[in-house]
């Protein structure tokens, strides 16, 4: 029985990685040295583990940017338009591929399956061959510095081709791998590696019989052609063609036994396990801050050893632990019961160490460990706020016509549209405006403690009232407050909402250098103050046009959460509609028009089999109507999603039934509206007239051709004006010259409209 670990955090423990890379894209960090920190961060974190108890070290998932653009970079898969930098070293090159460059747009960033990481999406323009080996250099580095013989760790080749674009024939794609990939492979065991773990993540998704069979063509490939012991590691769910890929000749397969519990163990029930192989048991989940139950993973341990003998079996984390953060140790603020109930990266590890001690040398070796884990469990339980009897009471009292508006979509349009008397094409943006330099130093001193609330807000209400100049300047139709009073969205709902913890330092990566410090939702949900009534109703204020409330709705606040385990996300997203409700609703008294609840993490909620969907479009659409539907028939109800590839989810979207949708369409625009009128949606739309991410601004002429072709398909009254996503990331110069040119698109298609 061995501890394994899939991989860790990259970004450090104080996010020493950002640091790192953006002092170095600043140029105020030479690339020698640069590189020398990076690797003394790896080493670092090679060196906690160990210490942590892991016995199988991973080696080659740290990154620099991303594990997927690893790959495809070892791969030589390069677009073509990043020619002009090939002569300009690796590292330029790779960095201009995540991030781009003069004039050279970057690889797209896509969510990794369903967690809130992105990766960069490879581009096949050229045929992949062995390009550079750095698996390689790290099992190297690691047996340098440590003297320890890692376990390289690579994305595997039925992923790469999944994730990829630009192939013409997958089939093909996947065949051109298998020579680069067994070149690879082939230089780490002649450097002395005994393992490889090969990530194939796609193994859980629903596959058809082709692509089965191409996966056991691959690795029959990879195990004949070189002489690696290949532990082929599967996870955020259930292994769906498991026996043929127990009956592949590689020499372990590792199974998700959290998120694909049931169906894994189903499995192992009903086809057994080889003889010949290692069971790498995810024992511990690296999606989520609970602690383990020791006690019931011990049960399950046993249980499994009822089909594999102790010694082929790995104890491991469920996926690799870059999705938690690195300790709960530095945690201050959090109440006590809360704190010891949590438990990040390292005190994962430690789990695992807890585990084999008692599997090893008996239970009562452990037992203050493991007595303190179920102490701790039960102290969560039984913590204030976990259970709330009147929010409770409230959801389950809930009646139909709480999911219900009171007037069908086209008598609303009517009234709506005599209420809110806009013209054809209004022209609004997403929400949030450019947070200056000044704003954000602004509020790090107020959380510092070293300015007063009083100014803090001060400072806001200035910005809000210069934007609110500032867009009746442009001559926008729809104003929104900006929203400078948050930071991240998710942050700042869950910061006002009770149920909801913080973290001060539980970073996680999002992308690259960009993290994310997920909140806890550890009790029931509840308003107990408002969240965005002041600053929207003094933006309202001050001026006569309509500003649009900007709220994030449940299914986001769960998805970028951290959340409980003892509720079903049904339940909690009912409470999180509650709390909404009740601030549209007092929104509406305040005399806002147009509200939008936004989604932009709708998709992908979505879970991975396609089984569980049905469900899950069911409850978080019925959520989405129990926050809307409390509204006036006048009353406006917007939702916002970021991404343009509707399709799976348009029917959910008609179930949410709001008024209007905007969404994504700088890219892809065509497709999309090709859809929208195939599916006969009839709600108004609002498609992204330019792309937020790209340093690309169209001229009022593209935005114009644009929109003029939507309009073969949606009339006037239906069509919005609107940047793709919100600004806040933007320069306020660039903001301001994209919502003129915007502006100036819509008038001139009114007056043709008008003739
Ligand atoms: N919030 C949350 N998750 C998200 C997004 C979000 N996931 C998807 C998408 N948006 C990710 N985008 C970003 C964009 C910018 C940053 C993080 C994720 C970012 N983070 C700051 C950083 O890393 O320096 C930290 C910001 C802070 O200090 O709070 O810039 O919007 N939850
Ligand atoms: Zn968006």
């Amino acid at each position: 029985m061995r501890i394994s670990n899939l991989g860790y955090p990259r970004i450090g423990e104080n996010r020493e990685l950002k640091w790192l890379l953006e002092a170095y894209w600043e140029g105020k960090l030479e690339e020698e040295d640069f590189r020398k920190r990076v690797f003394q961060l790896e080493e670092n974190h090679w060196r906690r583990q160990l210490a942590l108890g892991v016995e199988i070290l991973p080696v080659g998932d740290f990154s620099l940017y991303d594990h997927v653009l690893d790959m495809a970079f070892a791969l030589g898969l390069i677009p073509q338009r990043f020619e002009p930098l090939e002569k300009e070293g690796s590292l330029k090159l790779y960095f201009a591929l995540a991030r781009g460059a003069e004039g050279i747009r970057a690889c797209a960033l896509k969510k990794w399956f369903d967690t809130n990481y992105h990766y960069l999406v490879p581009e096949w323009e050229k045929e992949p061959r062995l390009a550079s080996n750095p698996y390689l250099e790290a099992f190297r580095r690691a047996k340098q510095a440590l003297g320890v013989s890692g376990k390289p760790v690579l994305l595997g080749p039925f992923t790469l081709m999944k994730l990829s674009r630009g192939y013409k024939d997958w089939r093909e794609a996947l065949e051109s791998l298998l020579s680069p990939y067994a070149a690879l492979l082939e230089q780490l065991v002649e450097a002395g590696a005994e393992w490889v773990q090969i990530d194939e993540p796609a193994l859980v998704l629903d596959l058809e019989r082709p692509e089965i069979e191409a996966v056991e063509k691959v690795y029959n490939y990879l195990v004949e052609n070189t002489k690696v012991r290949i532990m082929l590691q599967t996870y955020f769910g259930s292994l769906s063609c498991y026996p043929e890929v127990m009956r592949l000749p590689v020499a372990g397969v590792g199974l998700d036994l959290v998120s694909g519990r049931k169906h894994n163990l189903a499995n192992l029930e009903h086809y057994g396990f080889p003889k010949d192989k290692v069971l790498g048991a995810g024992l511990v989940n690296g999606r989520n801050v609970w602690r383990t139950d020791i006690k019931a993973a011990l049960e399950l341990v046993k249980y499994l050893t009822s089909f594999v003998s102790p010694d082929r079996l790995w104890l491991q984390p469920s996926c690799s632990l870059l999705h938690l953060p690195v300790s709960v140790a530095g945690e201050k603020g959090l109440p006590p019961e809360l704190k010891n109930a949590l438990s990040f990266a390292d005190e994962r590890l430690k789990e695992l160490r807890i585990l084999k001690e008692a599997l090893t040398r008996g239970e009562e070796t452990v037992r203050e460990e493991i007595e303190e884990a179920s102490r701790a469990r039960q102290a969560l339980d039984a913590m204030p706020g976990r259970v709330v009897p009147a929010v409770r009471r409230r959801v389950s009292a809930l009646g139909e016509e709480e999911f219900v508006r009171s007037v069908p979509f086209e008598e609303r349009q009517q009234l709506q549209a005599e209420k809110l008397n806009l013209s054809p094409l209004p022209t609004t943006t997403i929400g949030s405006f450019p947070q200056t330099p000044t704003l954000r130093s602004i509020r790090a001193r107020f959380r510092r403690g070293e300015i007063s609330k009083q100014e803090y807000r001060e400072f806001i209400r200035q910005e809000i009232a210069r934007w609110i100049r500032i867009q009746e300047e442009i001559g926008l139709d729809v104003l929104v407050h900006g929203e400078f009073e948050r930071s991240d969205m998710v942050e700042f709902f869950a910061a006002k909402l009770s149920g909801f913890a913080l973290t001060a330092n539980g970073w996680v990566q999002s992308y690259g250098s960009r993290c994310v410090k997920p909140p806890i939702l550890y009790g029931d949900v509840w308003r107990r103050e408002s969240l965005t009534v002041a600053e929207t109703s003094y933006a309202q204020s001050l001026t006569s046009k309509p500003v649009k409330g900007i709220l994030t709705g449940p299914v986001t606040m769960i998805k970028w959460s951290f959340v409980r385990e003892d509720l079903e996300e049904e339940q909690i997203a009912y409470q999180i509609a509650l709390a909404l409700r009740d601030e549209i609703a007092e929104l509406e008294k305040e005399g806002i028009r147009i509200i939008q609840v936004d989604e932009p993490a709708f998709r992908e909620a979505l879970p991975l089999k396609k089984r569980e969907r049905p469900q899950y479009l069911l409850w978080s659409a019925q959520a989405f109507r129990l926050a809307t539907a409390g509204v006036k028939p006048e009353t406006q109800i917007h939702t916002h999603m970021c991404y343009a590839d509707l399709e799976e989810v348009l029917p959910a979207l008609e179930g949410m039934d709001p008024d209007v949708v905007s969404v994504e369409a700088a890219r892809g625009g065509a497709e999309l509206v090709e859809q929208l009128g195939r599916h006969g949606f009839r709600r108004g739309i609002g498609l992204g007239v330019f792309d937020v991410h790209s340093p690309y601004l169209p001229q009022e002429e593209e935005m114009e051709r644009f929109l003029s072709r939507v309009l073969e398909v949606f009339p006037p009254d239906r069509l919005w004006v609107n940047p793709d996503c919100g600004l806040k990331t933007r320069k306020e110069e660039e903001a301001v010259e994209a919502l003129r040119r915007m502006v100036a698109a819509a008038r001139r298609l009114r007056a043709r409209l008008g003739r």
